[in-house]
């Protein structure tokens, strides 16, 4: 049972009761009455099954249980049972609005008058600088249909390279590490239900307790069944709490930790060496980069004491079956894709890896963090998992689209990249923005924000007025979750269906529709469906015969057989429920060892900033906030921005608990009340990252990049914290 020893005010202690009532309680009950619709939670990888009815006195639509849906079986998280009351008209945007000179006011506009603004204003740019200055940002919880027709609407429309996404920021290092080693990148590649049936599960970097709780149960079951959970963590979070074994490193100190623990396995002999030679190929360079991470120098790199290291590898080591996970912990950071290669090569190394029960999966992390980057809104790609440099890709999607493959584009910028070039002379002049909030989420916030002021045009289509909203030009408002049929694919690889349930109000529009018109009026009156399922059609066949293959997978299986796993080439193939039985998808069929070193973060901590910060999330706010902050009740349970610190800091700096203190880096400042917890190491102070305004923490926050999957360092930069009172008086 959840348990805060640390809670002493009251808004905490109800926290923490807001927290059990939202894992173990059920939904808002209401009789579910004929029109009942099976649908899916609109925010995170879990996808939870739900099934709206209602009307209630709050919402237009209620959410039920729909206790049948393998993944969460009726279980809901507090945002997932909260989610219609955005639903309401008093919360979000119900019509276009425009701004008619740069730093004048935003006022309501027609569709026409603010389709026409758009079309045309891309249009002039494009024309005064060419088309890469047009760009286009997407998200990760956008359906299949939706990012498929975003970029295609980049490529064919408007003729840019430049479009890539927030899944950049997510589970990108993950994708990259996976694919270097299996040729393929799928979250799982197998059912969270094997998860309960392995015999040791090291979960590095992960809070599912907060972030994805209906899947807690999965972790209980596993300990239920006998087999070990060991926790990575920086914080002993809710999620460590649950495990056999805690390990507490330094940021950033994964890759080490990895290498120490395959250290410990060869030394210890626990290499399952016929594994290694039939199914993989080079082990002698991982090795080489292990015997050189000895415990104690492990040790003195992490913070993780060496009997602790001992005590994991044999645990991992013995087990019969073991699985590792990562989440954003150890991937969001300049050496994320590293890091978790070195993770594989530990499963590699004891044979876990393309069999029952074992093998290494990343938590992928928004609502359609999967599919979102399999289809075509990521900088390097063309639907169906395809790289956009490769010609017999390029040949495949130009003939779906009917276009000369020559048209199409080759690879972008990556995001972080494309945010930081806007506005300037040779970076993107005009920007469409569709489901992300980057004044919020990017890292170094403040420049960010900045570069998206600097813009000739910024154009946002959100369902509400987020803070990137509220700096556009022109705000598109559209159709959300119930109000919109679309699929998404959740973090096993499975496509699901979100099905419409009610009218969108008078004035908002679906993304569908917009980008029809958009294309129509900037001269492509052809291939734009507006219905859902006519789009989810052409995708298929784009991504026919791609590793992303979802030509069998139709709305009405997806309905029968509560969802479908690609890769699924086929309507009489069953669709893959685990990947890498046989081979893995190399052109070799064998795993590849990644050997890889470890290597400090791009800034660590020195005189001037002597301190770590990471950053993450809680269970009631989602992402930039931008939804969960109009959520009463999601509110109530998590008000606003904190810093956690150890009681051992705090007493150093003079800090008491609740106290305002100033977090200062060399990109930026943020003050935010102390929150003071043994939970956490004491050369480490943490923030979540949902909040605008003076507690941003990505005014902190470094851009550097991995070198491989671009992805910037969220997860650790260097700090110096102080009593915001004494801060003012230097
Ligand atoms: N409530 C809620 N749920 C969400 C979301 C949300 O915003 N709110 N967002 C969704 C999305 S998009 C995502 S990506 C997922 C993310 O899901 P998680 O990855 O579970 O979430 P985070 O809190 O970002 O990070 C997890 C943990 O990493 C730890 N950590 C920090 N630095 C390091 C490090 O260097 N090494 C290691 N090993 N651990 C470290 C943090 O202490 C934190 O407990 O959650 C999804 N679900
Ligand atoms: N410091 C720090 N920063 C982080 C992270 C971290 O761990 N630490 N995590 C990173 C990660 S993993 C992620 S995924 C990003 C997420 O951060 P963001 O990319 O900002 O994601 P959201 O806050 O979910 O923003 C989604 C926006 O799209 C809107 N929206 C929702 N559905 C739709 C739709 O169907 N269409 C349109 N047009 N709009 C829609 C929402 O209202 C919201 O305004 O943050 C990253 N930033
Ligand atoms: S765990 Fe994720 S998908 Fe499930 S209800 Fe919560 S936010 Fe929605
Ligand atoms: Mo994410």
């Amino acid at each position: 049972m959840y348990r805060d020893r640390n809670i002493r005010d009251p808004v905490a202690k109800q926290r923490a009761a807001t927290f059990l009532g939202m894992t173990l309680t059920s939904p808002i009950a209401v009789a579910a009455g004929p029109a009942a619709t099976d649908t899916h939670c609109p925010y995170c990888s879990l996808q939870c099954g739900m099934r709206l009815g209602g009307p209630t006195a709050d919402a237009p639509v209620a959410v039920l249980e729909r206790p049948d849906f393998p993944v969460n079986r009726g279980a809901l998280c507090g945002k997932g049972r909260s989610a219609p009351a955005l639903l309401a008209r008093d919360v979000r945007l119900t019509g276009p609005l425009l701004r008619d000179r740069p730093g004048g006011p935003l006022r309501a506009a027609g569709w026409p008058e603010a389709l026409d603004r758009v079309a045309a204003g891309l249009a002039r740019t494009r024309a005064a600088y060419g088309p890469d200055a047009v760009g286009v940002f997407g998200g990760g919880g956008l359906t299949n249909e939706k990012a498929y027709l975003l970029g295609k609407f980049a490529r064919v429309v408007l003729g840019t390279a430049n479009i890539d996404y927030n899944g950049r920021f997510c589970m990108s290092s993950a994708a990259a590490a996976h694919r270097r080693a299996f040729g393929l990148d799928r979250g799982l590649p197998f059912p969270l239900a094997d998860l309960p049936h392995t015999g040791c599960l090291i979960l590095v970097g992960g809070n599912p307790a907060e972030t994805m709780p209906p899947a807690v149960r999965y972790l209980r079951e596993l300990r239920e069944n006998g087999g070990t959970l060991i926790v990575v963590d920086p914080r002993r979070t809710r999620t460590a709490e649950l495990a056999d074994l805690h390990l507490q490193p330094r940021p950033g100190g994964d890759l080490a930790l990895a290498l120490g623990l395959l250290h410990l396995v060869i030394a210890d002999g626990l290499v399952d060496e016929e594994f290694v030679a039939a199914r993989t190929t080079g082990f002698d360079g991982a090795r080489a980069s292990a015997m050189a991470h000895w415990p104690d120098r492990v040790e003195r790199i992490t913070g993780v004491p060496a009997h602790q290291l001992r005590e994991a590898a044999r645990l991992f080591g013995t087990a019969r079956t073991g699985i590792v996970l990562t989440a954003r912990g150890p991937e969001q950071h300049s050496k994320g894709t590293d890091t978790v290669g070195a993770w594989i090569d530990l499963c590699l190394a004891t044979g876990n890896a393309g069999r029952p029960y074992s093998g290494y999966g990343c938590l992928t992390g928004q609502g359609n963090g999967q599919g979102g980057r399999e289809h075509g809104q990521k900088a390097d790609q063309l639907p169906g998992y395809r790289s956009i440099e490769d010609p017999a890709a390029r040949a495949h999607v130009a003939a779906v689209w009917g276009v000369d493959p020559l048209t199409i584009p080759g690879p972008g910028k990556s995001a972080y990249e494309l945010l930081d070039g806007l506005g300037r002379p040779d970076g993107v002049r005009a920007l469409l923005l569709a489901g992300s909030n980057p004044a919020v989420s990017a890292p170094d916030a403040g420049h960010v924000t900045e570069r998206l002021r600097a813009l000739d045009l910024l154009v946002v289509a959100d369902l509400v007025l987020s803070e990137t909203a509220a700096l556009a030009d022109v705000v598109l408002p559209v159709t959300q979750w119930a109000e919109e049929d679309g699929t998404t694919t959740n973090l096993e690889g499975r496509v699901i269906l979100r099905r419409r349930a009610l009218d969108p109000p008078e004035g908002v529009r679906s993304e569908l529709w917009v980008l029809r018109e958009l294309a129509a009026r900037l001269g492509v009156p052809d291939g734009f469906p507006t219905e859902a399922e006519q789009a989810f059609d052409e995708l298929r066949r784009a991504s026919a015969g791609g590793d992303a293959d979802y030509a069998g997978i139709s709305y009405a299986r997806i309905a029968a057989e509560d969802g479908v796993f690609w890769p699924c080439p086929a309507e009489d193939h069953p669709g893959t429920r685990r990947l890498f039985l046989d081979r893995f998808a190399t052109p070799d069929g064998r795993a590849r060892f990644a050997a890889v070193t470890h290597r400090p973060a791009a800034e660590e901590p020195d005189d001037a900033y002597p301190l770590y910060l990471t950053t993450g999330r809680v269970l009631s706010q989602y992402q930039s906030g931008a939804q969960t902050r109009r959520v009463a009740e999601l509110n109530a349970a998590a008000p606003g921005p904190y810093v956690e610190l150890h009681p051992r800091l705090a007493e150093r700096l003079g800090i008491a608990d609740g106290e305002p203190v100033a977090v200062t880096s060399r990109r930026g400042r943020a003050v935010a009340p102390a929150r003071i917890t043994d939970g956490i190491r004491p050369d480490t102070v943490f923030m979540p990252f949902h909040w605008a305004g003076a507690g941003r923490a990505n005014s902190l926050t470094n851009p550097a990049l991995d070198p491989v999957s671009r992805m910037p360092e969220f997860k650790l930069c260097a700090v110096r914290v102080e009593p915001a009172h004494q801060e003012a008086s230097r």
